[in-house]
């Protein structure tokens, strides 16, 4: 039992009593149990959970009772008094507050139609209510612009995610990522391939890999830098970045020649293998090397070990999807796995059947009428995912193309320092006439917003949470809101009931509870009961699900694409004009596809490499998290770091034909020589003075992008390294 009642009597009896309580961790939507202590209402310290699923305390976690009681916190709804980007705002109610956002967007649909309104969400947006009832099952869209009449809902999903998760293996398999499960602890080899999955939140997987490697499992890391997965595995595989697709290329060229891939299942089960055989021709060996800088005799031996030690299994995620290739890079190498026979089978790639779930969301239609922004120049983007592509956000408003937008509504994003090219997203906000920021603290995007709403952690809020496996929680509130900040679903339902369709969410946190466990109430009844959570019954698992007729719809053998196969020509990006083959396109503004560029910024340039103690542009204002690494850094070779005269912990200026940003060097032998690795996250208002003026994205391209999922490219451009005058001259 802990205090519950804000009674002042009771409170004052209480004080000092510090009560213990299994629940689960605030910070991030991870879910990982913990144990809080909470003194007088509020939370004083946080333990990992013990002896229970899923029990978990990383070092963000750790830094819960400073992330909650954050000076920093939006206490109320700000409203600006000054202009755009000057940073005067005034608090207000959340009646007015809301009443300024719900007349202005009422305003914008009789001008301009309501089209003109668009959504954003991010990071911050990832919470499994606030996923379930408005972001639909790939969390890619805020439907609360859905029932207004606009298709304009757009998310992190135009940067992260949707490349590696959807558009390559629907291509190919048909099947989201979220369905391909690594099944490590069969596995014979562990090939994890532009991931550092230490940084999940929660890192399961990593604990998982450990343990098999602790098994004697062969890990073998596929990464430009010695991540900390690199460091700990048997094999780094050292890639030039952006290169992967040519090396897949490569090793299934060698898997080819040498007769080593699953000829049955490459009959029975895949489309193309004769058009993709000659395609790889010309990636030999001696090719591969020239262009992966990965020597032909290691590209040799991985193909020979991914087709010979089965079952091999792969993890990969975000160092893939950055590049001008990137979906068919990661198609390249789902093929690989696919054809040496190590889909779907133990110890393999294998595929999970997506879980039913016991919840009854509203059934929010897309609007009919235009496509959204992005719709059209990445038409397999918009059908795959249903939403508008945010890269294509500040023309819609800078040139009204398609047709123009005039309001946005940020909910848990921090725009301004995770797209490329900022100044051109602010210039955007600059024009907009509503903007609407819903963050737990004020961000850059926030300095051009009309209305700031604040939102809790999920420390604050009544919810569920649900885990790979089967295994379900409630979400039990450990304190009560901070300052007026409110749950994020709840302030998008208040929303939508002031828009005049507040039935499509759920309007209290009971309700949520009651909706979301509406097909099985018995759930709900036995998870209040449960002191922790309880264990829905598990399937025992299948393999070769393709042969049972347990992948598609209709009950047929085989895959869920249209041909029924693995697609190594892929119809469906045929079908929206893109290459069907894996064709590996070279980093174009790298040393072989902009040879003027790289004589001036010899380096390559790699960005956003996670910290453990950040999260994007998370917590560099919190003390103990800005302590692990209070400057943020540029990794360099201490051969380029010697001809260049730089130091261990110097000042910096890193220079891209876009501009320029002071970073901090770290010399280590973690990178390559020639090639560079800069964090992200710097950028925002609230961060301490290195970080703030440390935005990487002042580097990166806004127009240089992968064309079938317009992801920039964050992983293989140019720049150059000097070190920096003593108040140097650089751009905040
Ligand atoms: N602590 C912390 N955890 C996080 C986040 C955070 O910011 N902080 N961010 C969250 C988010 S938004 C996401 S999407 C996930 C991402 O999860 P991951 O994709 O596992 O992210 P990273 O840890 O950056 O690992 C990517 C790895 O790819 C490598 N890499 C980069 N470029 C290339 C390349 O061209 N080829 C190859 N082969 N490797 C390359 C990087 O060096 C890095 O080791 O992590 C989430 N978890
Ligand atoms: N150069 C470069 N740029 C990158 C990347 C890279 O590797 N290199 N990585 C990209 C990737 S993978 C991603 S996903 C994006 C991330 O882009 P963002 O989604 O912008 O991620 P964050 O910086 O974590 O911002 C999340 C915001 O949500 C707020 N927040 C946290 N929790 C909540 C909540 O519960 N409710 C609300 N309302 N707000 C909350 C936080 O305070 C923060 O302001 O960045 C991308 N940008
Ligand atoms: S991964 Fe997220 S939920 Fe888990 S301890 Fe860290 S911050 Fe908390
Ligand atoms: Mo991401």
């Amino acid at each position: 039992m802990y205090l519950e009642t804000t009674d002042p009597q009771i409170r004052k009896e209480w004080s000092g009593v510090r009560v213990k309580k299994n629940v689960l961790c605030g910070v991030c939507p991870g879910g990982c149990a913990i144990e809080a202590e909470v003194e007088e209402g509020k939370l004083a310290a946080v333990h990992p959970g013990k002896n229970v699923p899923f029990g978990n305390l990383c070092v963000r976690g750790k830094a819960a009772p400073e992330i909650v009681y954050s000076p920093d916190r939006l206490h109320k709804p700000l409203l600006r008094t000054g202009e755009r980007g000057e940073g005067k705002f005034r608090q207000a109610s959340w009646d007015e507050a809301l009443d300024v956002v719900v007349s202005k967007m009422e305003e914008l649909k009789n001008c301009y139609g309501p089209q003109s309104m668009a959504s954003h969400s991010g990071r911050g947006a990832f919470e499994q209510s606030l996923g379930d009832f408005c972001n639909g099952a790939d969390l890619v869209a805020l439907k609360l612009l859905w029932p207004f009449g606009s298709p304009n809902t757009a998310s992190d999903g135009s940067l992260c995610y949707v490349s590696y998760g959807m558009l390559a293996p629907i291509t190919t398999f048909g099947i989201p990522a979220t369905s391909l499960l690594p099944d490590f602890e069969n596995s014979n080899l562990i090939v994890v391939w532009g991931a550092n999955p230490i940084t999940d939140s929660p890192p399961f997987l990593f604990k998982r890999i450990v343990e098999a490697q602790k098994q004697g499992k062969k890990v073998i890391a596929i990464d430009h830098m010695k991540s900390d997965i690199a460091q700990r595995a048997d094999q780094w595989i050292a890639v030039r970045s952006g290169t992967d697709g040519a090396l897949a290329l490569g090793l299934i060229h060698i898997i080819i020649e040498e007769g080593l891939y699953d000829r049955e299942f490459v009959h029975h089960w895949t489309v193309g293998f004769e058009e993709l055989k000659d395609y790889v021709k010309k990636f030999t060996p001696e090719e591969v090397e020239r262009i992966t800088w990965v020597p032909q005799e290691q590209v040799i031996s991985l193909a020979r070990e991914i087709a010979q030690v089965r079952p091999a299994t792969l993890r990969t995620y975000t160092g893939l999807e950055y590049s001008n290739s990137g979906v068919q890079n990661i198609r390249a190498a789902f093929i690989l796995w696919a054809i040496t026979g190590n889909l779907d089978v133990p110890g393999g790639l294998t595929i999970g059947l997506p879980p039913r779930l016991p919840m009854e969301g509203a059934d929010i239609p897309l609007p009919s009428g235009p496509l959204p922004f992005g719709g059209e120049k990445y038409p397999l983007f918009y059908a795959l995912t249903g939403s508008a592509h945010f890269m294509e956000f500040p023309r819609a408003v800078l040139e009204g193309k398609p047709y123009p937008v005039k309001g946005l509504l940020i909910n848990g994003a921090s725009t301004l320092t995770s797209y490329p090219q900022p100044g051109i997203f602010e210039e955007a906000y600059r024009n907009l006439e509503l903007l609407v920021v819903i963050d737990r603290f004020f961000t850059r995007d926030a300095l051009f917003a009309d209305v700031v709403l604040p939102a809790t952690t999920y420390f604050e809020i009544n919810s569920y949470q649900r885990y790979p496996g089967g295994y379900v929680r409630l979400r039990r509130k450990v304190v009560e809101p901070v300052g007026e900040a409110k749950n994020d679903l709840l302030i998008i339902a208040e929303l939508a009931k002031r828009l005049g369709f507040g039935e499509c969410f759920p309007q209290s946190e009971e309700e949520l509870l009651e909706k979301a466990f509406a097909k099985d109430p018995n759930l709900l009844q036995q998870l209040r009961e449960s002191k922790d959570g309880v264990q829905t019954p598990k399937q025992p698992p299948k393999f070769r699900k393709y042969e049972a007729g347990l992948l598609r719809k209709d009950g047929l053998p085989g895959f869920p694409t249209p041909s029924g196969k693995v697609e190594l020509v892929s119809a469906l990006l045929t079908k929206h004009g893109y290459d069907g083959l894996p064709v590996y396109v070279d980093p174009v503004e790298g040393p072989q596809g902009a040879a003027d560029t790289y004589g001036k910024y010899p380096l390559i340039l790699n960005t956003g490499a996670r910290i453990p103690s950040t999260f994007r542009s998370q917590h560099l204002n919190i003390p103990s998290l800005v302590k692990l690494q209070n400057k943020p850094q540029v990794l360099i070779h201490p051969k380029d770091a010697a001809v260049r005269g730089i130091h261990d912990g110097d000042k910096v200026v890193i220079k891209t034909i876009r501009g320029e940003v002071l970073f901090w060097a770290q010399v280590t032998e973690k990178v390559l020589p020639g090639a560079v690795e800069v964090n992200q996250g710097g950028g925002s208002p609230v961060q301490v003075k290195e970080w703030r003026e440390g935005n990487v994205n002042f580097l990166t391209d806004f127009d240089n992008r992968d064309p079938i999922s317009g992801f920039p490219i964050f992983k293989a451009l140019l720049c150059e390294v000097e070190k920096a005058k003593e108040n140097g001259a650089f751009r905040e």
